[in-house]
């Protein structure tokens, strides 16, 4: 299938309107200087969270930001940049160690083996790049629920984490275009959302696709035939339960991805004195006494140190924000002096609490077409690519856009374990226990396949990031430790059975050719759907909680409410590894959010 697909995105060089990317160079004055300098801040890792918050800092500061990779429109080209290609253009985000090496875009990063899945080595893709994640994510935009923000409000102890409360936060970031329907042109997939949940000044693009996947139609529909009716309100508003046709984070005028950078950068870039520092790696955070002075920083071989009259942000995400805070001295005593670092805070939580939701997907052969059986025949490629050329419509302009939440029915949620089921009770009423994504693939040949997969919306299983050595060149040691809370195979297992439910309502008749195709018929008992999903489960990069924010009484917790790390003064961590726990939902509104928060904070001095 990604063979496939690297010939598509060979034939579709022509494609990006490239007038839409902008100038893809910084100018001299916007490029940092491989030089010792002082900036008011120093920001680490120019990805999601970091662009996010250096664009906003950079509005009355002068700010740094250093990031370790370049311009993804130039390093990986179209993969990046035309919607339908995040689903399958995107090589890097092969799952298994046999994923293809490039340095220039992917932080190339495995996981420890997965005692509890099968042995599994993974491959994780993370962004390396302007841009992080935002630059290689599959752009759903949804938030999460108000009694998940209140959870996260109650384990700061503090109330401006309260859904209300953020949702000013939340709408700055985003510029929201209506569906266009003449477009979409598709009467059963008309988006139902909430108008008041958006604001309309922010530089990120939020739209929905100009083309709807037909065969998506047809699982939408299975999934409300068993009872996951579309939500009125969509998935921005505080809920998360039904279905939705979701927004992307697209910009609907060219049909382009909107990353931080193409959105927060290149906005500031115009507009502040941002210095923006490329291909650059900061390698450690200097302290006197305990305050955070600046970083150190390698460009190609050049050492030298930015400096930070005011504070040092780390944004370096999941995985790299724990280890550059270990490589600095920050972080469990017993790690640190394992690698002769000298403990600047022992903060036993840096690294812990890592949660990763997984996936399992059941798969089937349909009558129907969609976008990659379209490019993938030569009779209607060429329309398709006409469409996007001319109208920033048809199959290029679109990604995924149809999502479902539940809380288990009854006759299901019985057939979980009792540990399991107690375990879910400790959730508000209004928290989804599950996710249902519908995607289409190419199958053999040509052929169009139809898949429904389940997601756990609670992560219950622990893991970890450590450091393998006190150079940060050196790949943090990852350990997800999937499945060693059982109650996340039990919550899978469940979900297998209740889209076999869907796959066999009325509209999936209509649609399914053959016997199933994945996981197969002769998957049948709960231990062979277990097992199955041992050795299939996939993760769908959203993992978070590695330097978890929480009260200074919570001796795992590594920042505060205001994201400053404990133990130190000018530092703190901005990014998806500070969030107390894994939210349902998707977590990039929420990066974006937390980094229109934080910066929120300090220009008012908090
Ligand atoms: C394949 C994929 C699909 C996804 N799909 C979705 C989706 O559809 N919807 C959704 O909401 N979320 C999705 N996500 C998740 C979402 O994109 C991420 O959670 C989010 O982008 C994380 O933002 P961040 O700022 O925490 O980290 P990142 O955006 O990854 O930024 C970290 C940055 O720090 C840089 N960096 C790290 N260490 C150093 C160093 N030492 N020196 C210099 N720079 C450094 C990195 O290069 C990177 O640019 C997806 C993620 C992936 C990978
Ligand atoms: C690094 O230095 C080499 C040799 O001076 C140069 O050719 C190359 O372009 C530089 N790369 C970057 C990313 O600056
Ligand atoms: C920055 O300063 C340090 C310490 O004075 C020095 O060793 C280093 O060479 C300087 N770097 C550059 C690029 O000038
Ligand atoms: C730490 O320092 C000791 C003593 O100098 C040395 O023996 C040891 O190898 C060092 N360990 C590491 C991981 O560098
Ligand atoms: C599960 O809980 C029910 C009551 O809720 C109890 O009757 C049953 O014995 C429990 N089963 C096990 C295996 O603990
Ligand atoms: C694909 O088509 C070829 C040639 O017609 C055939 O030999 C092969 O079995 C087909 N593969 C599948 C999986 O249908
Ligand atoms: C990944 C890929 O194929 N990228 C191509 C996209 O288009 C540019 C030019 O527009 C090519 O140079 C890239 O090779």
């Amino acid at each position: 299938m990604l063979r496939t697909y690297a010939a598509v995105v060979a034939f579709v060089v022509a494609l990006i309107p490239l007038s839409s990317a902008g100038p893809l160079r910084l100018r001299a004055e916007q490029l940092g200087t491989p030089r010792n300098d002082t900036f008011d801040y120093v920001v680490v890792g120019g990805g999601t969270a970091g662009l996010t918050i250096a664009a906003r800092l950079a509005k009355f500061a002068s700010v740094a930001v250093i990031e370790a990779g370049g311009y993804y429109q130039v390093d990986y080209g179209n993969a990046s940049v035309i919607p339908l290609l995040a689903l399958t253009g995107l090589d890097i985000i092969d799952p298994t160690t046999n994923f293809p090496h490039r340095p220039n875009i992917d932080w190339e990063l495995v996981t420890v083996p997965q005692s509890n899945a099968a042995n599994r080595v993974m491959h994780y893709a993370q962004g390396k790049t302007l841009g992080g994640s935002s630059a290689i994510n599959t752009m759903s935009y949804l938030r999460s629920t108000k009694s998940a923000y209140q959870r996260w409000a109650d384990l700061v102890g503090d109330n401006s984490y309260t859904f209300p409360n953020l949702l000013p936060y939340f709408k700055e970031s985003v510029h929201l275009t209506p569906p266009n329907l003449a477009k979409r042109n598709a009467a059963n997939a008309t988006p139902e959302y909430d108008p008041n949940s958006f604001g309309n000044g922010g530089p990120l693009e939020v739209s929905w696709n100009n083309w709807v996947d037909p065969t998506l139609t047809w699982l939408a529909a299975c999934l409300q035939a068993v009872g996951l009716a579309i939500n009125p309100k969509g998935f921005s508003s505080g809920e998360l339960n039904g279905g939705s046709w979701l927004p992307s984070t697209i910009d609907p005028t060219h049909a382009t991805r909107d990353s931080a950078q193409t959105s927060f950068l290149d906005d500031a870039l115009g507009k502040t004195q941002l210095r923006v520092f490329p291909h650059s790696l900061a390698t450690r955070i200097l302290f006197k006494d305990k305050k955070a002075k600046g970083v150190t920083v390698s460009t190609n071989g050049t050492i030298y140190s930015l400096m930070a009259k005011k504070e040092v942000i780390v944004s370096g995400g999941v995985f790299h924000s724990p280890q550059i805070l270990m490589v600095s001295g920050i972080g469990p005593k017993a790690t640190l002096q394992a690698h002769n670092i000298s403990v600047v805070a022992d903060l036993p939580g840096v690294g812990k609490n890592l949660q990763d939701p997984v996936s399992i997907g059941v798969g089937n052969f349909v009558n129907t077409p969609n976008a990659q059986s379209m490019v993938a025949n030569s009779a209607t490629q060429p329309e398709a690519l006409r469409q996007y050329r001319e109208d920033a419509a048809g199959p290029y302009s679109s990604v995924a856009g149809y999502i479902s939440y539940e809380r288990l029915p009854a006759e299901i949620r019985s057939t979980l374990s009792n540990a399991t089921r107690e375990a879910l009770a400790k959730y508000p009423s209004d928290w989804p226990e599950l996710q249902y994504i519908v995607g289409t693939f190419l199958g053999p040949n040509g052929s169009a396949m139809g898949s429904i997969s389940a997601t756990i919306t609670t992560t219950f299983s622990r893991g970890s990031v450590s450091i393998a050595s006190a150079d940060i060149a050196t790949a943090p040691v990852i350990d997800p430790s999937w499945f060693s809370n059982p109650a996340d195979g039990d919550m899978l297992v469940a979900g297998v059975k209740r889209i076999r439910q869907a796959w066999a309502s009325g509209p999936a008749q209509s649609i399914r050719l053959g016997p199933e195709a994945r996981p197969g018929v002769e998957v049948d008992t709960d231990a062979e759907i277990l097992d199955y999903i041992q050795k299939n489960a996939n993760m769908i990069w959203h993992a978070s909680s590695t330097c978890a924010m929480g009260k200074k009484s919570d001796k795992m917790a590594v920042v505060d409410s205001k994201a400053r790390v404990f133990g130190v003064q000018g530092l703190r961590v901005v990014d998806i590894s500070i969030f107390p726990y894994s939210p349902p939902g998707h977590p990039q509104a929420s990066v974006y959010m937390i980094a229109e928060k934080i910066a929120d904070d300090i220009k008012r001095g908090r």
